[in-house]
């Protein structure tokens, strides 16, 4: 179902969640419903409406007008809902089964309907509970070489892409990232957010320049390079899962953006994560980057090979070139990541969450000279178990 009609827009309320799923007959005639807001986000409200007999339930998300995270002092558009279920209808296209279902959509109250997901898991939540999600890496790598492949130059008619790409344009949600991961936390901005005792290792990113000169051309590639249609914020509290199920979420920053930048992003994650276990746990999340890293080349390569839509696509070496740049790109992303979750805004709970005060600044100040050392090093990696070594060198300083 996929219709719109116009109103003016007003933060839903539970009533009123409820209310708009039954005039859309979502649930049957009567239906005893409870509603709840469960957003844990930083932008949005997410509503579950549950019909409490046939134990059926449905996702009401709405944006605010502002970022919940910071305030009603950081207004934010509304445009980003229609991004979101546009994305989510987009990937749905390639990889359906890696993405709840859209009901409905309303541009004007910025309202996206979906499948209910609470049968699975929030992946940061679980990963920090211990959970090691077996088939995480396999289904995270086939959903972004699927979704990368199929709307770049080499898997789709090249002019569709370019009118695909301008109803992705989303300046607002890009400056977002633009300034939290790959500018405030490389200089004294307001936006930062660390323990005084971090204050000399933050200091210290402050006045490298051979460090700024490195993110100044990884932000000049998210700025510039529309290589596909990107989710835009892949980290692990935008991933649903279970041991045998995976469904990403939360496109709203989604834009034709570099190849690298997803995995980057859900590389930073898993390493988040396991700064925060102690060594012998911390083996499946590098068994997950090795392993999303070889399903994301494997399937990306077999698609290059069987569906490629550029002439060149079979001159000797092209392929090569681009899996290379894409693996640069994604280790210098993951460094930005890995830093601006641990001093700049919107933190992890992985990091955050260590109890130990000392435990917790010695993780935080690990997460620095690991970030710091993907972004340098980035070019002489040959590897993601190569991503370990410098995790290893890294933790033990
Ligand atoms: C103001 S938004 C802060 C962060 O939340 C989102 O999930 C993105 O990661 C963004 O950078
Ligand atoms: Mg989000």
């Amino acid at each position: 179902m996929s219709i719109s009609y116009s109103s003016v827009y007003e933060p839903l309320t539970e009533q009123g969640a409820i209310s708009l799923t039954v005039r859309l007959g979502l649930f049957r005639e009567g239906a005893p419903l409870v509603c709840r807001e469960i957003g844990d986000g930083n932008l949005n409200l997410v509503f579950r409406i549950v019909d409490k007999e046939a134990k059926k339930g449905i996702i009401v998300k709405q944006a605010l007008p502002y970022a919940k995270v910071v305030g009603e002092s950081w207004p934010l558009t509304l445009k980003r809902a229609v991004i979101e279920s546009n994305a989510l209808r987009t990937f749905a296209g390639y990889v359906p089964q890696y993405v709840p279902k859209v009901y409905y959509s309303d541009e004007s109250l910025a309202i996206t309907v979906m499948e209910d997901l609470s049968h699975l898991q929030i992946a940061r939540k679980g990963l920090i509970e211990g959970k090691t999600y077996p088939l995480l890496s396999q289904h995270i790598g086939e959903f972004i070489a699927k979704t990368l492949f199929y709307t770049s130059d080499f898997g789709m008619n090249q002019q569709e892409k370019k009118q695909l790409a301008q109803s992705f344009v989303n300046p607002e949600l890009c400056k977002i990232t633009e300034d939290l991961v790959f500018t405030d936390p490389f200089f004294n901005h307001e936006t930062n957010n660390f323990e005084e005792e971090l204050r000399d290792d933050v200091e210290a990113l402050w006045n490298d320049d051979k460090l700024h000169l490195e993110v100044a051309k990884l932000k000049r590639k998210f700025l510039t390079e529309g290589d596909a249609l990107i989710h835009g914020d892949l980290h692990t509290g935008s991933i649903f899962a279970s041991d045998e199920e995976t469904k990403i979420i939360d496109p709203e920053f989604a834009f034709y953006g570099p190849f690298g930048f997803d995995i980057g992003q859900f590389f930073a994650n898993l390493l988040l994560n396991a700064l925060s276990r102690p060594e012998p746990q911390q083996e499946p999340l590098f068994a997950h980057i090795d392993s999303t890293w070889k399903v994301f080349t494997t399937i990306f390569s077999e698609l290059w090979h069987t569906n490629n839509v550029e002439p060149y696509a079979k001159t000797k070496g092209l392929l090569e070139e681009v899996l290379h740049h894409t693996f640069v790109d994604a280790i210098g992303f993951a460094g930005c990541e890995v830093i601006r979750r641990t001093i700049g805004l919107a933190h992890v709970a992985d990091l955050d969450g260590i109890e130990n005060k000392e435990e917790r600044l010695q993780a935080k100040r690990h997460a620095l000279r690991l970030g710091r050392s993907l972004i340098l090093q980035r070019q002489n990696l040959a590897s993601t178990e190569e991503i370990r070594s410098l995790f290893t060198e890294s933790v033990s300083l």
